[in-house]
């Protein structure tokens, strides 16, 4: 229809103006202002993004702002963080306030399509679980018949919260709060019998609280909760990098390279290894991507691959020895699986 409408010159050079303002994107705004805007946790998330006494940035969802960084710019230290609640990330993320949101988000149909938003990778498979004060004996979430239960709104976890307890013929109480700040102090001064978040979330307020030995994580696990970075929509190329930048961690893994050995697997007889780390001649992949053909060799050598930032984070390097579970690699049993890069 448009393209009927606008025949000649003029229609010409308006489809013109427009393919060029579609593609030109997030990718090139960054690159222009030389750094990457990255909205992350902002309750000091520990494990996914939370910030040191120092001021230090860490985390899974922290170390892929920094692969993206290093993707882009060769120095994972490329970023400036936007920590952000569960009620302010999407609007910061609308607004071209920041360039990505690596902040525990599930990817959902609606925040795909009515948010306006793009997410592809997923960077931490969770699932929504229940925290209960070991006092009450609970072993089930199917004893939580008439519990009262603290939660925060504008999380997926308040929906599948009330779905649960219906599909389920329970009574609940739900006790919800806007900050997680005021959940935590909820659930800890005995306003509510349980706290239910992605299980990822309360392996990590379990360790912020008095005394971590006092709570136990009950075993259901009643939701799917693929957490990953979103972009806004329609920006393909940026898209693409985001995506990529965690897939090398992946494929990293999967090729046994890593933040150790990345300089030697450069002088790998491996065809495959080789073309990743940007050591084959007349290679595009870097080049059709936007960025330097080194980009996967940058993000392993300043990041590391993505067991290595599991285990540091959330891992047995870490103080919540979280499990690889469904976050091993598909080799061993998990659903983290990167596309051939080629
Ligand atoms: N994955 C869920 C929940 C994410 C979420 O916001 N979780 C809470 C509890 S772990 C949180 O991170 N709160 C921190 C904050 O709002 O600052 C979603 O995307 O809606």
């Amino acid at each position: 229809m448009t393209s009927k409408l606008l025949t000649g010159a003029v229609g010409a050079a308006i489809l013109a103006l427009g393919a060029v303002a579609a593609h030109a994107g997030t990718l090139d705004d960054v690159k222009a202002k030389g750094f990457v805007q990255c909205g992350v946790n902002g309750s000091n998330l520990a494990g996914f993004g939370a910030q040191d006494s120092s001021g230090n940035w860490a985390g899974l969802d922290v170390d892929l702002c920094r692969a993206v960084a290093a993707a882009v710019f060769g120095d994972a230290t490329k970023v400036k963080y936007t920590p952000l609640s569960a009620k302010d990330r999407f609007p910061a993320l609308q607004s071209g306030e920041i360039d990505m949101l690596a902040r525990n988000t599930t990817w959902t149909v609606s925040r795909d399509s009515q948010l306006g938003f793009d997410f592809r990778a997923v960077n931490y498979y969770d699932g929504q679980g229940f925290m209960v004060p070991a006092k009450l004996g609970v072993k089930s979430a199917l004893e939580l018949s008439g519990a009262a239960v603290c939660v925060q709104s504008g999380t997926t976890t308040e929906l599948n919260l009330a779905d649960y307890f219906k599909a389920n013929n329970l009574e609940y109480k739900p006790v919800v709060f806007e900050k997680q700040e005021e959940v935590d102090a909820a659930y800890q001064a005995g306003r509510c019998d349980v706290y239910t978040t992605d299980q990822s979330g309360l392996y990590s307020i379990r360790l912020s609280l008095s005394n971590p030995a006092d709570h136990v994580i009950l075993p259901e696990i009643i939701s799917k909760e693929p957490l990953g970075p979103a972009v806004r929509q329609n920006d393909s190329k940026w898209l693409d990098i985001v995506t990529w930048a965690h897939y090398a961690m992946v494929a990293a893994e999967e090729f046994g390279i890593t933040q150790a050995n990345v300089d030697e697997m450069k002088s790998s007889a491996n065809p495959d290894i080789k073309r990743f780390l940007g050591e084959e001649a007349d290679q595009t992949i870097g080049k059709d991507l936007g960025i330097d053909e080194k980009w996967a060799y940058n993000i392993i050598k300043q990041v590391g691959n993505y067991g290595e930032s599991f285990d540091r984070n959330v891992g047995d390097g870490s103080n919540m020895k979280i499990q690889r579970g469904l976050n091993a690699l598909w080799t061993k049993g998990g659903l983290q699986y990167a596309p051939p890069i080629r």
